[in-house]
């Protein structure tokens, strides 16, 4: 199952014809750039290409008025007089002879993108599109859009696919407000929406795009606005908020498609944005949210006019679609106080609708109200400062930055470590050479193995994964021999425990991310640094040891879907991104009442570390879960956690205090402003 990729020159033949300066970025060279580069670098390739087709005037009434309809139909016939006339009745936007007939190819280009995932005919895809769409409102042209695209794509879903629950996750910088008007009241369409807001300093200037904007009557809790309310946010700002309130709540929500406002002007250099995230934060935010409905995303672009910093992102965002492996993120940094206190805010709010945000915020630092108020009055005063110093928004144009590494591309293989008993799963490579050990290993793996597993096969099994680590360590180049990458890895093992530690004696060189699933008593040896221990279990003798082992414990055993997600969206992805890793070991403890699908979620979101370098560990007698786990590492999307939709009375109060607690050694922990002062 592939990738849809739609591109249509015809969507760059219409421009701005008088002078304005609101609208001289939107031009047309930001599709052509952006698909060139997809072509330039071999990606446009690996895409099925899908055409483009007008939509209908039925289609474009599913959101508009027929008068709005009516009024655009006539530009095309319109002076150029008539034209600046029509459009003065709108916000900046633009009119031209030829946007007519590039808007209805736009919103038609989502309903083929639509149509191609909703049948089954590609996993994903992505349309780049012009005119935009998510500014326009049923009788209103708005902010460069014409036809809101992805509300119409939406509402085409739900009728024609019988999708029942819609998510779009708008990641442009602006707020789509014709999208939240559209489905204000709506609770089968979920809108979330990050944008630059600046106290309503910012364009389009409204009170509704504020956090407290939550969607009525029955739509109540389905609009999520997170405003910014200061410039420059970056890479740990953007995934906070995505661990923090869009995964947990999106999970709960459990669409059947997810659409996304692809902006790009919420990347760094961007003129309108002035945001600091880098291009490649792209490649996670699409990846957060390719096992969400199955896997079906469909990506349609919105703004975005800092031209390279738009083609990169484009990049990134397509290439994750294909299924190629994360980069890596250089640096990230503490999400920043301004960035904290939306956060804060939005959980706070949502947290009535959503049973999974239940516990957001109500433990330590919200008791002290007068504290948190006194912090916020500063943060506004400092906001307003720096504002004054703002740098221009040349000076965004000059901005530079490295471009993104080179991604890790196929031939990624998967691989197997297994008895020799055991049957391989098709699509994975079995591992049988190993390499030499070397007198000193031999004899630890043969005392592991003897006293613990008591296996002749043990030092055999031990040796192949010796190698598989090894491998998937330094071959970041694929094999000259085989022509193959090894990417990931499962091992079926006769003893996790030893397996564990036998990577943990050789591993120094790089930091490894240990998740166990389940109950172990082993010895990490996590002073060092070099490995982080989070273990997920329904036990709670362990008591925490220091920075790098965290016991988290679910009253109710692994089998608690809702607390499971809470520990895996606030705890181990932040700390995952915090920590960065050069390899993911996932452990799996015969008898951790993990689910399948619940197994599946988990290695489809830890493939985002370590460039997607990921080992699962089970015990020879867990061989069961062998489909589930060799489906994840072959990157097949998790089928949807349904039993989310009627979430269990859950214990996530004990999960929120322990969050509070490890705040102060892991930043990425952080949802509230920093109390005190
Ligand atoms: N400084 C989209 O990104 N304001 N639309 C321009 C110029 C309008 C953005 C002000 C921005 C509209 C799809
Ligand atoms: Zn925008």
């Amino acid at each position: 199952m592939g990738t849809a990729l739609i591109y249509d020159e015809e969507m760059t033949k219409y421009k701005l014809l008088w002078v304005d300066p609101a609208c001289k970025i939107e031009v047309p060279e930001r599709l052509s750039v952006s698909y060139e580069a997809l072509v330039r670098t071999g990606l446009s390739d690996r895409c099925v290409s899908v055409p483009p087709r007008e939509a209908s005037d039925a289609e474009i009434l599913l959101v508009h008025s027929e008068e709005y309809l009516e009024g655009v139909k006539k530009t095309p016939h319109m002076t150029l007089e008539d034209l600046k006339e029509f459009t003065l009745q709108y916000g900046d936007v633009y009119f031209h002879p030829n946007i007519y007939h590039c808007a209805k190819l736009a919103a038609g280009s989502a309903l083929q993108l639509v149509d191609s995932v909703m049948t089954g005919k590609v996993r994903n895809g992505m349309a780049l599109v012009r005119p935009p769409g998510h500014h326009s409102m049923r009788s209103a042209a708005s902010g460069f859009c014409v036809f809101n695209n992805v509300a119409i794509a939406a509402r085409y879903a739900k009728q024609k696919h019988g999708a029942e629950r819609v998510l779009i996750v708008d990641w442009d910088i602006h707020h789509g407000q014709g999208v939240q008007y559209c489905f204000e009241d709506d609770p089968s369409v979920l809108y979330f929406s990050w944008h630059r807001y600046e106290r309503q300093k910012f364009w389009p200037n409204l009170r509704e795009s504020d956090y407290d904007s939550v969607g009525k009557g029955s739509g109540a809790g389905f609009n999520v606005n997170v405003p910014w309310n200061e410039v420059g946010m970056e890479n740990s700002d953007y995934l906070s908020v995505f661990c923090h309130v869009l995964l947990p709540v999106a999970y709960e929500f459990c669409p059947d498609l997810v659409l996304v406002c692809a902006g790009f002007d919420s990347a760094i250099g961007d003129p309108e944005g002035e945001m600091c995230a880098t291009p490649d934060i792209f490649a996670h935010l699409t990846h957060l949210l390719m096992n969400l409905a199955g896997g079906k995303l469909c990506a349609v672009l919105e703004g975005g006019y800092n031209l390279t910093s738009l083609a990169q992102s484009v990049c990134q965002t397509v290439q994750t679609l294909l299924g190629d492996p994360l980069p890596q993120l250089a640096n990230l940094r503490s999400p920043c106080e301004s960035a904290l206190e939306s956060l804060q805010c939005v959980r706070s709010v949502q947290r009535r609708y959503w049973s999974i945000l239940k516990h957001a915020g109500k433990t330590a630092t919200d008791s002290a109200t007068t504290d948190v108020s006194t912090k916020l009055i500063k943060l506004a005063k400092a906001e307003e400062e720096k504002a004054e110093t703002a740098e221009d928004e040349r000076s965004q144009e000059e901005k530079v930055w490295p471009e993104p590494a080179e991604r890790l591309r196929p031939p990624v293989c998967s691989v197997s470590v297994l008895p020799d008993d055991a049957a391989c799963p098709d699509g994975l490579k079995r591992l049988v050479s190993s390499k030499d050990l070397g007198p000193l290993l031999v004899s630890r793996i043969r005392n592991r193995s003897m006293e613990d597993a008591g296996d002749a096969d043990g030092v055999a099994t031990f040796s192949r994964l010796y190698t598989l680590i090894e491998k998937m360590r330094t071959n970041e180049v694929p094999s000259p021999s085989t022509g193959l990458l090894c990417g990931n890895g499962v091992a079926l093992v006769p003893d996790v425990a030893a397996a564990v530690d036998l990577n943990c004696f050789h591993s120094s060189s790089f930091r490894v991310l240990v998740v166990c699933v389940g109950k172990e008593e082993l010895n990490y040896a996590t002073a060092d640094g070099k490995m982080l221990v989070v273990q997920i279990s329904g036990e709670d003798k362990e008591e925490q040891k220091g920075k790098y082992y965290i016991p988290v414990c679910l009253k109710k055993g692994c089998g608690d879907t809702v607390g499971f997600i809470q520990a895996v969206f606030g705890l181990l992805l932040p700390l995952g991104y915090e920590y960065d890793p050069g390899l993911v070991l996932l452990v799996r403890m015969p008898g951790s009442g993990v689910g399948d699908c619940m197994w599946q979620q988990l290695i489809g979101l830890l493939k985002g570390f370590a460039k997607g370098h990921t080992l699962v560990l089970m015990q020879t007698n867990d061989g069961a879960c062998m489909g589930p786990t060799a489906s994840a590492l072959l990157g097949h999307p998790a089928p949807p956690l349904q039993e989310l939709l009627t979430p269990l009375p859950d214990d996530g109060g004990a999960l929120e205090r322990m969050r509070e607690r490890l705040q102060a050694d892991w930043k990425m922990l952080q949802t509230t402003v920093s109390s005190g002062n």
